[in-house]
Order: structure tokens, then sequence, then C-alpha cells
């Protein structure tokens, strides 16, 4: 199975990122998979035109939001990052490898690699990350050695047969609970998967503007393809892909609507503090 994670906001990179997978990806037997965090109706009835290729929608429901309602977010990063730690446990006894892309990755080749690469017992396979801080302080941070291999979480293979069987979900927000991390997602699973990760080629994951000439995944680390600052070299062949879907029109987004989005996100953020110290008083009065 593919599957990524979405919330509204990201509808439109994921159906050209699945569009892609399916033009592209030589993966005609996989099934697709969006786990999708208050999509409506329309949002999917477009991603599926657009994609061409039947989709599996799987709605966030209230009891999986008990698990990530109050994680911390930021204006980047929406509660939607936490969902693929649910993933495994969604999608059914019957998937026991799933390949998860982030939205704003792009495939540019042949990936059925992935779908069969031997996980020789590992938990999951990865991508060593790549951004402006150094592998060795990321490590640090989470107590590992500075050398440890720590992956970006954008493109994974993941065991979900053992995912699942390891309770790895419930390990995840345990860990995601009892402290602050810097990469929440990432460090949790680099940390969950410490030791039994493998490493990966770069070309399934190129970040950070990386050129190579055998990319078969390219990850929008930076600004989204959909943006007006995008300076990455593949915008092109995101956009071509999108001329042909729901979105064909869509006008780039802009500096100031990423402003607005940051307003948004602080006052939702202080709302849902609002809402929980008020659920934590009101437990207390009723247990009195
Ligand atoms: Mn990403």
């Amino acid at each position: 199975m593919l599957a990524c994670c979405i919330d509204r906001n990201y509808a439109e990179l994921a159906a050209v990122m699945l569009r892609s997978a399916h033009l592209n990806g030589n993966i005609p037997d996989v099934e697709f998979c969006i786990l999708g965090d208050g999509l409506r109706a329309s949002d999917k009835e477009k991603i599926r035109t657009s994609v061409e290729r039947p989709i599996t929608f799987i709605d966030i429901d209230e009891a999986m939001l008990g698990e990530i309602r109050y994680l911390k977010t930021t204006n980047a990063w929406s509660r939607v990052i936490y969902a693929r730690l649910l993933l495994p446990d969604c999608v059914g006894e019957n998937h026991s490898r799933i390949v998860y892309l982030d939205a704003d990755t792009l495939v540019v080749g042949d990936m059925s690699y992935l779908f069969t690469v031997p996980l020789e017992g590992n938990l999951i396979a990865g991508v060593r990350a790549r951004g402006i801080r150094k592998l060795a302080d990321m490590n640090r941070e989470i107590g590992r050695s500075d050398g440890a291999f720590y992956f970006n979480s954008g493109v994974l293979v993941i065991d979900a047969a053992k995912w699942r069987s390891e309770k790895m979900s419930e390990k995840s927000f345990e860990l995601l609970n009892a402290r602050p991390f810097s990469f929440p997602d990432q460090d949790v699973l680099n940390l969950l998967a410490d030791g039994r990760t493998l490493q990966l080629d770069g070309r399934w994951n190129a970040q950070m503007m990386e050129e190579r000439a055998d990319t078969v995944i390219v990850h929008f680390t930076k600004a989204k393809p959909n943006s007006e600052e995008c300076r990455h070299p593949q915008q092109s062949a995101y956009l071509a892909l999108r001329a042909d879907t729901a979105w064909a029109d869509a006008p780039l987004r802009t500096k100031r609507q990423r402003r607005w989005k940051r307003i948004g996100h602080s006052i939702r953020k202080r709302w849902l503090a609002i809402r929980k110290r008020w659920l934590a008083i009101r437990k207390r009065w009723l247990a009195v």
C-alpha cells in the first residue's frame, strides 16, 4: 500500500503527488490510501478525479484525534504530521507493508523497489535527513550517539505487521506526551526504530534542492511547489502534472497567505489551550 496523511490544506499537493506515483511510479497493482484529517466529500472527489486511480480514504476519527489533538503543532506542522504514526493501525491487518510519502514529494521514476526491498527484520527503511541543522546535534538532542543513522520522515517503508505487533503507535504517543521534541514525528520515529532502520539511498528522498540524475522521489522540504516562493528546479515538473488535475488553475500561494495561516494557527493554538484547561477543571469538578 502507498499512503499519505493530509488535512485540507494539503489536498492539492497530495493529489499531484499521488498522480505522479500513478503515472511515473510503475506500481499498477499498489493500493493508494489517504488518511485524512477533516477532508470534505468535495475534497475527496477532487483528489480522486485528479489522480485518476481508485483511492481508499480513511477519516481520522474522534478516537484517533484523542491521541493527537493536544500535541505540539507549528504554523508549518499541523497535527496531521502525527497521523503517520497511526497508519499501520488504521489500514487493516492484511497490509503488512506501507510505503509512506509526504504530500510534498513528487515521484519522477520507477518506485516499485520500495515495495519489494527486503527489510531484513528492520522496522523502517528511510533516507538520511538533510537539513540546516547538523545530524549530530539532532541525535544528541534525543539522547543518541552523534553518528547514529537519523532518517527523514518524508519517505518511509514501514513493516506494518511488526509496527502493530510491537504496539509502536502506543509507544510513540507515550514518548510524545512525555517530553517536547524539535522534530516531533521524525524524532520519535528515529527513537523507536533506533538500530532497526534500513538505510535507503538518497535518490529515494532527494531533500533540500538536492539535484541528482538518479532521483526517484523529490522532496520539497523548503518552499512548497504550489507557492510563489518555491525555487526548486522540479517545480516545473510539479506544475506540469498539476495542469491535468482539479487544481490546474489554482493560483500559486503567496507570502501573504502564509502570514494569515500563521495568525490562524496561533489563534487555534490558544483556543486549544483554553479548551484543555477547561476540560481539566470540569474533570476535577465532576470528581468532587
Ligand atoms: Mn515533507
